[in-house]
């Protein structure tokens, strides 16, 4: 039997564009604990903030409860907010870094 008249429905649609990945928010925590120079330190080796920058995160965090610090793709959110967060535990401080997808 030939297959030569056998004819298959087209895909509806083909996607010919790569969509660039969601990026991830990296978001300081504040709490009552963590010395504000400590926290001053880690963005500036965490996230390769000069003190200027990392002073004004660190600051709006510490009034506002919260401060979005970067975003990246999300591997990278996730690797630096947990180094971000270790750091200070290693200190014995409850310094937190967490990650949000962006809408
Ligand atoms: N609130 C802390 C203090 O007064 C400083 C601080 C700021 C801690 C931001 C955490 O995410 C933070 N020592």
């Amino acid at each position: 039997m030939s297959n030569s008249n056998v004819t298959t429905k087209p895909r509806a649609k083909v996607r010919l564009k790569t969509e660039r990945p969601r990026l991830h928010k990296v978001i300081l925590v504040n709490d009552d604990f963590t010395p504000r120079e400590f926290v001053v330190t880690v963005l500036k080796g965490e996230f390769r903030m000069n003190e200027d920058h990392a002073h004004r995160v660190m600051i709006t965090a510490h009034r506002r409860g919260t401060c979005v610090v970067a975003v990246y793709t999300r591997d990278v959110a996730e690797t630096k907010a947990t180094r971000g967060t270790e750091a200070g535990r290693r200190k014995g401080y409850p310094l937190l870094f967490t990650t949000e997808p962006e809408e």
